[in-house]
C-alpha cells in the first residue's frame, strides 16, 4: 500500500531533515503534502526530482492523509493534531505538547516500538536529548536494572533552531575581530536576557520551572521514565548548551541494580540496535559530535566502571540531534505505522 503523507512545519531545520529522509528510504508515498506556517508557505520543496509547493496548514489539509509528521512548534500540534485526527490521520509529534500525555505512546524504537499500536491518533516522538540516552540505556535495562542515572548534556545550538545556529556562527565571527557581540536568541528567544554561546557554556536550556530546573532538564527526567515505563527509575539531569552545531553530547552515570561484566557491557552496547560502540582510550577513540553529524546512529564511548560506585558506569554519549534526535526516530515510527498497515 501507498500512503498520503504530511510533513507539517516542512521548511523548518527538522522538516527538512525528515523529507530528505523519506526520499532516501524509500518511504511508500503516494502523495506527498508539505505544510507550513503562512510565513513560508508558497516556496518550493524538491523531492525525487519534483518540485512540491508548500502549502499553509489548516485543519482542512488533513483529508485523505494517512500520516502527518509535525515538527512546527507545540502550539502548531496542539491546534491541528485534534483536526487531523478528525480526518483519520495518524500523526507522528516531533514537539513536547503529547508527550506526557497518558494516553500518548512516547516512543523510541528500539526502546518500546510495540506502544506504537496503543496510539489514539497521535505518537509522540521524545526530545532529542531524551532519544540518545534511553536508546543507549536500554540494553544495560534489561540485563541488569537500572535504579539510578545522573547525566549532564553539552547540546548543539542547531537545538534551538536555525537562527541560533547564525548566532552561534555571527557571534564567532565577532568575538575573534575583537568586537562586542548582542546576543539575540539564545538562551531562550522570548525572555529578556541574553548570554553570549560563542566560546561560553550557557547552563541554560529552556525556561526555568519553580523548582531550579529547565523543562528541558524536566523532559529528560519524566520522559526517561515514561519510555523505560518504570516510575521508580530516579533520574536527574543538568542541560548546557555548548557552542557545537550539531550532535548533543551526554555525560551519563547510571547505577546498575546487579553487578556486572564491563566487557559484557560494552558488548552489550556495541550489539545494540543503532548504537555504534567507540571506545579505545588508548587509540583516543571516543563519540565526538563532529563525527556524529549527519549519522543516523547515536554513539557511545569512555565506558568504564565508576571508581566510587562498583555498581555504577560512566558513559559518553553523542548523537546528531537533528536525526535520531527528531527527524530519525519520527520517520522509523511512520515507517513501523506503515509495515503495520501492510
Ligand atoms: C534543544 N532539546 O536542544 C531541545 C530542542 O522538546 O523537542 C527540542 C525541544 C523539544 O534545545
Amino acid at each position: 500500500k501507498l500512503f498520503n503523507v504530511a510533513v507539517v512545519g516542512a521548511t523548518g531545520a527538522v522538516g527538512e531533515q525528515i523529507i530528505r529522509l523519506l526520499a532516501e528510504r524509500n518511504f511508500p508515498i503516494q502523495e506527498l503534502k508539505l505544510l507550513s506556517s503562512a510565513r513560508s508557505a508558497g516556496s518550493k520543496v524538491s523531492f525525487k526530482g519534483q518540485e512540491i509547493t508548500v502549502q499553509e496548514a489548516t485543519p482542512d489539509s488533513f483529508q485523505g492523509v494517512d500520516i502527518a509528521l509535525f515538527s512546527a512548534g507545540g502550539d502548531v500540534s496542539k491546534a491541528l493534531i485534534p483536526e487531523a485526527i478528525k480526518h483519520g490521520t495518524v500523526c507522528v509529534d516531533n514537539t513536547s505538547a503529547f508527550r506526557m500525555d497518558p494516553e500518548t505512546p512516547l516512543v523510541v524504537p528500539e526502546v518500546n516500538i510495540d506502544k506504537v499500536n496503543e496510539h489514539k491518533g497521535v505518537i509522540a516522538n521524545p526530545n532529542c536529548s531524551t532519544i540518545q540516552m534511553v536508546q543507549t540505556l536500554k540494553p544495560l535495562y534489561d540485563r541488569y536494572g537500572i535504579s539510578r542515572i545522573i547525566v549532564s548534556t553539552y547540546q548543539a545550538v542547531s537545538g534551538a533552531g536555525a537562527r541560533a545556529i547564525d548566532e552561534m556562527l555571527r557571534q564567532s565571527r565577532e568575538v575573534l575581530a575583537g568586537n562586542e557581540v548582542e546576543p539575540q536568541i539564545l538562551p531562550v528567544g522570548s525572555l529578556p536576557k541574553k548570554h553570549q554561546i560563542a566560546f561560553n557554556a550557557i547552563p541554560q536550556i529552556d525556561k526555568f520551572v519553580e523548582n531550579g530546573f529547565t523543562y528541558e532538564e524536566m523532559k529528560m527526567i519524566n520522559e526517561t521514565k515514561k519510555i523505560m515505563g518504570d516510575e521508580s527509575l530516579e533520574v536527574t539531569a543538568t542541560c548546557v548548551r555548548v557552542p557545537v552545531v550539531y550532535g548533543h553530547s551526554e555525560s551519563v552515570y547510571v547505577e546498575l541494580k546487579s553487578d556486572f561484566d564491563i566487557e559484557e557491557v560494552k558488548q552489550l552496547l556495541a550489539d545494540a540496535p543503532g548504537i555504534i560502540l567507540q571506545d579505545n582510550p588508548a587509540e583516543q577513540v571516543y563519540p565526538l559530535a563532529t563525527d556524529a553529524a549527519g549519522k543516523l546512529e547515536t554513539f557511545v564511548g569512555r565506558v568504564r566502571r565508576d571508581l566510587s560506585n562498583p555498581r555504577a558506569l560512566n558513559l559518553w554519549i553523542v548523537s546528531d540531534n537533528l536525526l535520531k534526535g527528531a527527524a530519525w526516530n519520527a520517520v522509523q515510527i511512520a515507517e513501523y505505522i506503515a509495515i503495520e498497515q501492510n
